[in-house]
């Protein structure tokens, strides 16, 4: 972080106030962004007021601003929809009305706004922030309030959070609400499918999004849905026979299920709605809030936090909802093509994988070349949706595709089978790793390997897989002086709850854990209710790698989360203890403290618990869990399911490139160092890493990267959770600008 960034934190919040409310729909994630903005606002020593019902209650004002302290937001994390309450509000539409939301405001000295919401709540804002003058000249005039007053609050600054599950609004990868929705829609399709299959039915299922696409497609790429509808993109007008055609197609094939998903705003080519009985007849960041409403100046345009890939970025308020609304002119004038690219580029790509896997085409000519996948590691979420997206892609691209079980023991002893299209047919949504799965390096099998590499004309090999995946891949590279047979594109799609794998910022799994293990800690958490003050200890997994147990503390509000990259003594555990017992003291009732599995050698979890257990007698009690492999999560969540499907469509056109970049004299002879790459995902960028360049920056002893990005997540954990702690590693959004061009700020992946 540059200097001047540290000089940016040193902020405070001292004599200043700052509000937040939620308004629209209400949306899951809206609690954990009141509660990081209010403990983020207190912990920099600024008031905080958090306003209940929404503007309504800002026009309203009274009991309906309260001011917050620490605990106000105590136990609300895990909550769905929003505790401060969020309703549609006639009144501050009117100037009257925001005349008076002025006057409650200025009354209690806030000129910080922190409104989480859809794009008509931003709009809003932006609106009271522009007339905020006016509007306190007004009340000077009506007597209402001095014109000291007026004075010395003469300006208010407005950061939005976008809340809306439609994931509607330019600039932000994912809304606040739209990834929770997602799941929502995931276990349905996925209940669905189960009397699908039994039945030989197919099924219609309406999603929600009246003007964006967005949940249908994600949620039709996380099923594998034949056929989809969304606003963006209308059918060509024989829509209805061709999609009778598919189905019955798909039906002769011998497939038992057909589902089809409609945003409810979809049309057709003429603009009229397509409704679900119609086809049925025919056949998815407070912290950041306050830092920029604390750097505001008179000058700085009302912003808006939004998400680049996983980086929090602020954006121009006005700029995103002006593109937001493009989108819409461009659908009302059937400009359909534009109304996709206007979406962004993650958007478009989603729609053009969405096409590519849904049904089947022809190859348009043999290769000659044969592809062979395998899973390495523990299994992870995800494995399967990216053998199934690598297994059609390879296909559609001529090549013969061999599945190999058992990882690199497997293609050793030749358990290779030849793959079709159907062969991974309903693999998107299933957990663990089909193809079998294991943690063997290729270096004991070399020469057998080799020899089943020559006997089936192998030429790439693409593995999905955890550390040993990315090591083994290394060994391959390095035994190539040895063997030709190993001068062939090899690609490491990584997947593994533990995060570890160097060259991505996630890998496949990952997410599905965080989540298992939210959902876990949350159940642990609720398991006290009513019963006397307990702390929990919790063990996560991940190797040395403190990814989980961190991302996890955050989501469930831990009061610390033991990590073995930020090492800790009997000092910090002394100080950790004594914290939580002081809390416990106070209102209370549950702690959550989390270990990774292998953070230290000697402070294991047993010694955290009986530590804990000692030094809270007669205040707490003290409990272990370990999560163990329900961390794998059973099925993938939505992300991963998307995520494996991208990336073995874009591994497969990196190894068809490749193989046709290195073919010479009737073989492939692949040899060079970006020949055997790591596909990954770094900031928003999709990126290939020689494995070579990897071993760098590698810690193979604790099986991982020597720098990993969510290290300066640490700092937002603990300040959270209310510890004395340095903000200095805190890595501020950067503020990006929305261009026509720049529209799609997201990955385009
Ligand atoms: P990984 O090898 O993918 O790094 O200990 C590391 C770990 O993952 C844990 O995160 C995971 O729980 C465990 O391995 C799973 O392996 P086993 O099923 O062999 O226990």
């Amino acid at each position: 972080m540059s200097s001047m960034d540290l000089e940016k934190l040193k902020m405070t919040g001292a004599g200043r106030a700052i509000a937040v409310l939620t308004s629209g729909g209400d949306a899951q994630g809206m609690n954990a962004a009141v509660r990081a903005v209010t403990r983020m606002g207190i912990y920099v020593g600024a008031k905080v007021y958090l306003i209940h019902e929404g503007y309504q209650g800002l026009v309203d004002g009274g009991d309906n601003i309260k001011l917050a302290h620490w605990h106000s937001v105590t136990n609300i994390i895990q909550q769905g929809g929003t505790v401060i309450g969020s309703a549609r509000c006639k009144a501050f539409t009117s100037r009257e009305g925001r005349l008076g939301a002025a006057f409650n405001l200025v009354k209690r000295g806030i000129t910080n706004l922190c409104v989480c919401g859809g794009d008509g709540s931003l709009t809003g804002a932006n609106i009271f922030r522009s007339e905020w003058s006016n509007l306190l000249a007004e009340l000077v005039q009506k007597g209402r309030i001095t014109d000291t007053l007026a004075k010395q609050h003469d300006h208010l600054n407005i950061v939005g959070l976008v809340g809306s599950i439609d994931n509607d609004f330019c600039g932000t990868d994912m809304t606040i609400g739209a990834d929770s929705a997602l799941h929502r829609i995931t276990e349905i399709v996925d209940a669905i499918m189960t009397t699908a299959q039994s039945h030989q039915r197919t099924f219609v299922l309406e999603v929600m999004g009246r003007h964006c696409g967005y949940l249908a497609l994600v949620s039709a790429l996380a099923s594998g849905a034949d056929w989809l509808f969304i606003p963006e993109a209308p059918p060509q007008d024989d829509w209805e026979d061709r999609m009778c055609a598919r189905l019955e197609g798909s039906r002769i094939k011998g497939s038992r299920l057909n589902i089809i998903i409609i945003a409810e705003g979809a049309i057709d080519r003429k603009g009229e709605p397509i409704s679900t009985n119609y086809v049925k007849d025919s056949s998815k960041l407070g912290v950041e809030a306050v830092v920029a409403l604390m750097e505001a100046t008179p000058h700085t345009p009302a912003c808006v936090i939004g998400l680049s890939g996983n980086h929090p970025v602020r954006l121009p308020l006005m700029e995103c909802v002006e593109m937001t609304k493009l989108v819409q002119t461009a659908m009302n004038e059937k400009r359909f093509d534009e109304a996709v690219k206007l979406r962004g580029g993650s958007f478009e790509n989603n729609w053009n994988i969405y096409k590519l896997l849904a049904f089947q085409k022809p190859a348009q000519s043999q290769s000659d070349h044969s592809l062979a996948i395998l899973n390495v590691g523990a299994p992870a979420a995800g494995m399967n949706a990216a053998v199934r997206s690598a297994v059609r892609v390879a296909l559609a691209h001529g090549h013969k595709v061999y599945a190999v079980s058992d990882g690199f023991q497997g293609l050793a002893n030749g358990a290779v089978s030849e793959m079709q299209w159907h062969s991974v047919a309903g693999w998107t949504g299933q957990g663990g790793s089909l193809l079998g799965t294991k943690r063997t390096l290729p270096s004991k099998y070399m020469d057998k390997i080799v020899d089943t590499i020559r006997k089936y004309g192998i030429s790439a090999l693409l593995v999905i897989g955890g550390f040993e995946g990315y090591e083994g891949v290394l060994q391959l590279f390095e035994a190539r002086s040895r063997y030709d047979e190993l001068c062939i594109p090899m690609c490491v799609i990584p997947a593994t709850i533990s995060n570890n794998v160097p060259g991505t910022d996630f890998s496949l799994g990952a997410d599905t854990a965080v989540n298992a293990a939210m959902e876990g800690c949350d159940k642990i958490k609720q398991s006290a209710t009513g019963t006397k003050r307990r702390v929990f200890v919790v063990e996560t997994m991940g190797g040395f790698c403190g990814y989980l147990a961190t991302s996890t503390g955050i989501a469930v509000g831990a009061d610390a989360a033991y990590i073995f990259e930020d090492p800790f003594n009997i000092h910090d555990l002394k100080t950790n203890v004594e914290h939580l017992t002081e809390k416990m003291k106070k209102d209370v009732q549950r702690g959550l403290v989390l270990r990774n599995e292998r953070c230290h050698e000697h402070y294991t979890t047993d010694f955290i618990h009986k530590l804990y257990s000692s030094e809270g007698k007669g205040i707490f009690d003290c409990r272990v869990n370990v999560l163990g492999h329900l961390q794998q999560g059973g099925t993938p969540t939505p992300f991963d399911r998307n995520f494996g499907t991208k990336l073995g469509v874009k591994a497969v056109q990196w190894i068809s490139e490749r193989i046709t970049e290195n073919f010479r004299q009737g073989r492939v002879f692949a040899n060079s160092p970006d020949t055997a790459c790591v596909l990954g995902l770094n900031r928003k960028v999709i990126a290939f890493s020689p494995v070579t360049e990897l071993k760098d920056v590698t810690d193979f002893e604790h099986r991982m990267p020597k720098v990993q990005w969510w290290y300066n997540l640490r700092p937002m954990l603990k300040m959270l959770a209310k510890y004395q702690t340095s903000f200095n590693e805190y890595v501020p959004g950067e503020i990006e600008h929305v261009t026509r061009r720049s529209l799609s700020i997201d990955s385009g992946f």
